[in-house]
């Protein structure tokens, strides 16, 4: 085989898998390590909760909190437990405009519900991306 032949053909051959790889990624949805780890509020015995009320995290990850209870708009307003807990502060928010938040820092972050500062608490544990 000559070499420009075999150049064609090699030619030929990116010109086929370019487009292929290039609707792959395209179709691909997103890595599920970007998706945000989902704390669901739910009212259990008549009081509302965070479900689940612990949870560990890899930094760079994202928490989002979902209201499951839709019949009852009521408004939570997440907060940091204390001044020294990563923790942005969210708006009144409801199963309309559940809030999220990323954390980037690894560490230990408390925070609680303005709203039901008794039965809504809740811990976040950030370990290092690398480990
Ligand atoms: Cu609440």
């Amino acid at each position: 085989m000559s070499k420009p032949a075999f150049r064609s053909i090699c030619l030929g051959s990116l010109l086929a898998i370019g487009p292929t790889l290039g609707l792959m990624l395209w179709f691909t949805p997103p890595a599920k390590a970007n998706d945000p780890v989902i704390v669901e509020i739910k009212l259990e015995q008549g009081h509302f909760v965070l479900v689940p009320a612990e949870i560990k995290i890899t930094a760079g990850q994202s928490v989002k909190w979902v209201p499951i209870e839709k019949d009852f708009d009521v408004a939570h307003h997440l907060a940091p437990a204390t001044s020294s807990d990563a923790f942005e502060e969210t708006h009144d928010f409801d199963s309309s405009n559940p809030p999220t938040r990323t954390f980037n820092t690894p560490g230990v972050v408390h925070y609680f519900c303005k709203k039901h500062p008794k039965t809504m608490v809740g811990t976040i544990t950030v370990t290092p991306a690398n480990q």
